[in-house]
């Protein structure tokens, strides 16, 4: 057993797996009560890292709900909806997506027809290492779950690498997590929509609304037009970009895909050659070496989108990154235009950026799954001090202002929903990683 929690982190544990029981809707976790209600593709990955710690049983359920609700070509999407709530709460609905009428969607629920950062198989192997005495439901749960965590990555390696070199590609902003990151202000211009206003529950937050909301929901149905075919993708659709937060979600997951191969007795050598060429293509494409960081590629204009984000950070994630590139990275991160000049990193954008803006949803507040990203990465690279920063900023943020969507950089203030699940899940995670959990607290099974 570990050091005893103090009191305040023993409370914060307490309500934390408040929030989680509360947004647990018998099927899945929603991302917050009301203006989420259904479930969410990195949301409820997320949400399971947290789960681990004390429900392992619920922490498979999330990712079999999202991997039940993958489609044939191994697209795994980023909304599963609630069949009892699908006429109310969100808007766009499966009335937008009409998946229902795809031959190679689901038949049992309906679901966007979008992605989102694949951690899923990242997810699994963390499962199955929190898992206690031997973990032999966990290892059932691998053993369902690998062939289709490998036919998600298949699906991203066959239909997403439109650029042909090795990377993934989003098609939408949504798909990056990031939604309205100033990295899609350029990309996201250049798709002109007809002059149509899409209706839109009035929903009260701090979301894109407007015409970056119009450009979102065009982007949608003229994919959906084309059936959600990849050819339309790879030719005309007018938003395609290489992002590197996305890609290195995905080489993290092709790593723990090979050690899940391993656990299951399955070949991981397919898996360890695949890492190795995105390793590669991350490097050779989306390293900006001027601007000493990463940066996402358009492949429509075949330039980089040199706007330093959060996701600038996250290949931190490669085990194989270079020395110098990590250094790089660390030094950017603690400069002034970050954690340097934020009282509570990490903010998502660029703070001497033209658009930078500390309360505009993702570009600029600082969000606790960014914070996470990073701090994992930072234990991968050995920056020790980075991962107490990050791993202090966040519990920081939720002493002060509780469990919300997102913060203010400067004074921790927060914003958008509360009781927000993945903010609730990743303290968990966080507080269970430093060891701080009695065992009253932690999963049996
Ligand atoms: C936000 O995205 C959705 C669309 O997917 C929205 O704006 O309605 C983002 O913060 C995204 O990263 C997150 O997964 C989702 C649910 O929490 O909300």
């Amino acid at each position: 057993m570990g050091p005893r929690l103090n009191g305040d982190e023993s409370s914060l544990w307490q309500a934390a797996t408040r929030v989680l029981d509360a947004n647990w809707t018998g099927i899945a976790t929603t991302p917050s009560p009301g203006l989420y209600p259904h479930q969410w593709g990195w949301d409820s990955v997320f949400v399971s890292l947290g789960l681990a710690r004390y429900r392992p049983e619920r922490a498979r359920q999330e990712i079999a709900g999202l991997l039940r609700a993958q489609w044939a070509d191994g697209m795994v999407p980023h909304i599963v909806f609630n069949a009892g709530l699908v006429r109310q709460g969100y808007f766009p609905g499966p009335e937008l997506w009409l998946s229902s009428r795809q031959p190679g969607a689901p038949r049992s629920v309906e679901t966007s027809a979008l992605t989102q950062p694949p951690l899923h198989a990242f997810a699994a192997l963390r499962l199955h290492a929190a898992a206690s005495s031997g973990g032999a439901c966990s290892r059932d749960f691998l053993r369902w779950a690998y062939p289709k965590l490998a036919a998600q990555h298949e699906y991203l390696a066959d239909v997403r690498d439109v650029g042909g070199e090795g990377l993934a590609s989003i098609c939408h902003p949504w798909e990056s997590g990031m939604d309205n990151s100033p990295a899609w202000d350029r990309p996201l211009a250049a798709a002109q929509p007809p002059p149509t206003s899409y209706a839109r529950l009035p929903v009260p937050r701090s979301i894109p609304a407007g015409v970056d909301h119009d450009r979102y929901v065009w982007l949608v149905t003229t994919f959906r037009d084309s059936g959600y075919d990849a050819g339309y993708l790879r030719d005309e659709h007018p938003f395609l970009v290489e992002d590197p937060l996305f890609n290195a979600v995905y080489l993290a997951s092709t790593h723990a895909l090979a050690e899940i191969a391993e656990v299951v007795g399955a070949d991981p050598v397919p898996h360890r050659e695949a890492a190795e060429r995105l390793h590669d293509a991350l490097v050779r494409r989306l390293w900006d070496d001027e601007q000493r960081c990463f940066h996402p590629l358009d492949l429509r204009t075949g330039k980089l989108i040199r706007v330093a984000t959060a996701a600038s950070f996250v290949p931190l994630l490669d085990p194989y990154l270079s020395a110098p590139m990590a250094r790089r990275l660390a030094d950017l991160m603690l400069s002034a235009r970050f954690a340097g000049a934020a009282g509570y990193p990490m903010p998502t954008c660029d703070l001497q950026a033209s658009a930078f803006d500390r309360a505009a949803y993702w570009r600029g507040p600082t969000w606790a799954c960014t914070n996470w990203l990073l701090w994992a990465g930072a234990l991968q690279q050995g920056f020790g001090s980075i991962a107490d920063l990050l791993y202090d900023g966040t519990l920081r943020l939720v002493r002060q202002s509780g469990f919300r969507e997102f913060f203010d950089p400067f004074d921790g203030s927060g914003r958008g929903s509360h009781d927000y699940s993945w903010t609730a899940a990743l303290l968990l995670d966080l507080l269970a990683a430093r060891d701080a959990v009695p065992e009253a607290l932690t999963a049996t099974e």
